[in-house]
């Protein structure tokens, strides 16, 4: 049953989202606290980033016993009551599935250090090249190569992210049976299913070396393999048996990469997370930042609209900066939020909503590195620092992308550490949650809070907005406007992504602004956004 063609998905990233015992750490007895706020703002499900055992290194996505709740966030009673409690208000609970590596604390990982244990095949090990240099020329997700020697093994393992995170060997059939005993582990615990962590890189085809890449050497060695889609054959009969649900985080992906890993036809993923409208603010590497570029966004919204028939939708996640000053704008930080919010809420596909993104979280204030968590953007500064980039520029380049921007604390209220602990934060709260908070924008009917509740109730009554086909009708330096269409009946939206005014040629009744208005004459306040009823008709004398 595809229940989450009509559902509203919210990720949670735990670590940051309610902490329930003063420790500074957000927790599931935290999360539990907040279903009730979840279901008043409307949504069906929500993701969890990992809360398995781990010794975040990567804040969880370094798993080291999957069948553990990490004990700073819980019990795995906390965690059944958490999926009982949100089964009880029609939340469903999805987990995230890593499964390209576990943490190397994992006991596969310490037991296969041992060349004789049935474990020694589960990871990528190699003697190096030969005359002492590395296995291969491959460079990593965070930066670097991608070995590590063990000195216990005296050789060398795979790590695609940081060394503490190693490559799982799926060319020894044992490694898939592992995951499906997991992931019926969760199932049966009445999870809804899975978000899967990169999980189009799974299947290293080989362990040659690759072209020389400004990121990621070697990828196409591993990149959307045939093995990767049989691993997702697979991984989808365990899905099947309990009708669940799968979502994939994709990267580097086209359409039609996407196409063969979420196509009904292939049986393998109900939807991916894709990447490229995530790089129109960028040249090469997320870390070169250029000036936003709306055209290209829409245009590459638009050719996802048009060539997959489904897919995730998303702006922000745990690691991506804040889409209002990425996407938006400081100045019109209200006005943009609720633009981006109507973008993300009329597009055909299964909406994700980050936690923060509902109240317009901007990312972190924070003034310098010791601030900052994220392993991916330390290594990224050491890399930088080893090049002698001065560390004002290495400060400019890590804090406009640092993933930290997504994870620091939600910003409850505008009080003390933003309602989200008694304690101290592990990670600095905003200081702007004084404006930016839940409590200050649940009272004040034009705020983003209040606008992706109504836009979330608009969605849920239109069958249009959750089935509707989406015809593009204009793509353009500012404007970007469409009609979703379902058996006769339309809706067109038009988006003003611009701090300048604009006039559109598209005429219907209003049926929602994000500025107040009570009718559209064609003409667009900076950053509102409209819908509007009936044929979205061309009025020749508006000329454009
Ligand atoms: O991310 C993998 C990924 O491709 C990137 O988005 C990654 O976050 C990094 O920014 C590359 O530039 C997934 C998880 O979402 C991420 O949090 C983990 O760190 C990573 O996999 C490893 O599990
Ligand atoms: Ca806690």
């Amino acid at each position: 049953m595809e229940w989450w063609k009509d559902a509203i998905i919210y990720q949670i990233y735990p670590r940051s989202f309610q902490d329930s015992n003063g420790d500074g750490i957000g927790d599931i007895p935290g999360i539990i606290s907040r279903l009730g706020y979840l279901e008043e703002l409307g949504v069906d499900a929500i993701w969890l980033s990992p809360v398995y055992r781990s010794p975040n290194v990567d804040n969880g996505y370094d798993i080291s016993d999957y069948r553990a709740i990490n004990p700073e966030y819980g019990t795995m009673e906390d965690m059944e009551r958490l999926i009982r409690e949100a089964r009880r208000r029609d939340i469903r609970v999805i987990m995230d599935l890593v499964i390209n590596h576990t943490s190397t604390e994992h006991p596969w990982f310490q037991r296969g250090r041992e060349r004789n244990s049935p474990y020694s095949s589960y990871y990528y090990w190699s003697r190096g090249d030969g005359d002492g240099g590395l296995p291969n020329n491959w460079t990593g997700f965070f930066g670097g190569d991608c070995w590590e020697f063990d000195v216990e093994r005296c050789e060398y393992y795979l790590h695609l992210f940081s060394k503490e995170q190693a490559d799982l060997n799926y060319h020894n059939p044992a490694v898939l049976e592992e995951v499906k005993d997991i992931m019926r582990f969760w199932l049966d615990k009445g999870v809804a299913g899975f978000r899967c962590d990169v999980v189009n890189v799974l299947w290293k085809e080989s362990l040659a070396s690759g072209k020389k890449r400004a990121v990621l050497t070697g990828m196409e060695q591993y990149l959307s393999q045939e093995g990767n889609h049989e691993i997702l054959r697979q991984l989808r009969r365990v899905l099947d048996e309990y009708d669940a649900f799968a979502v994939g985080e994709a990267v580097f992906v086209t359409p039609d990469m996407a196409r063969d890993l979420c196509g009904e036809d292939r049986r393998e993923l109900d939807m991916v997370f894709s990447f490229e409208h995530m790089e129109c603010d960028q040249y090469l590497v997320k870390w070169l930042k250029r000036k936003f570029r709306p055209q290209v966004f829409f245009e590459c919204l638009s050719r996802w609209q048009q060539e997959l028939d489904w897919n995730a939708l998303y702006l922000e996640n745990h690691d991506q900066p804040r889409s209002i000053p990425r996407f938006g704008s400081k100045k019109y930080w209200k006005k943009s939020g609720k633009l981006l919010a109507t973008l993300l809420l009329t597009l055909r596909g299964t909406p994700f909503i980050y936690q923060g993104e509902e109240i317009g979280m901007t990312g972190f204030d924070f003034a310098r590195m010791r601030q900052v968590n994220d392993v991916e953007s330390r290594n990224v500064n050491r890399i930088l620092a080893k090049f002698r980039v001065p560390a004002k520029l290495r400060w400019r380049v890590i804090s406009r992308t640092s993933r930290d921007n997504a994870r620091t604390p939600f910003q409850w209220t505008g009080g003390q550490q933003a309602g989200f602990t008694t304690g101290r934060p592990w990670l600095g709260v905003n200081h702007n949650c004084t404006k930016v908070n839940l409590a200050d924008e649940r009272r004040d009917p034009d705020s983003i809070w209040s606008w992706y509740r109504e836009l979330l109730a608009l969605r849920k009554s239109s069958g249009v907005l959750r089935r509707g086909d989406f015809v593009l009708l204009e793509a353009g330096k500012q404007v970007f406007a469409y009609r979703r269409e379902l058996k006769g009946e339309s809706l067109t939206i038009v988006l003003n992504f611009s701090d300048r005014p604009a006039q559109s040629p598209l005429r219907g009744t209003l049926v929602r602004s994000s500025c107040p208005r009570r009718s559209f004459n064609g003409s667009l306040q900076p950053w509102e956004a409209v819908i509007l009823e009936e044929e979205g008709v061309y009025d020749e004398s508006a000329g454009v």
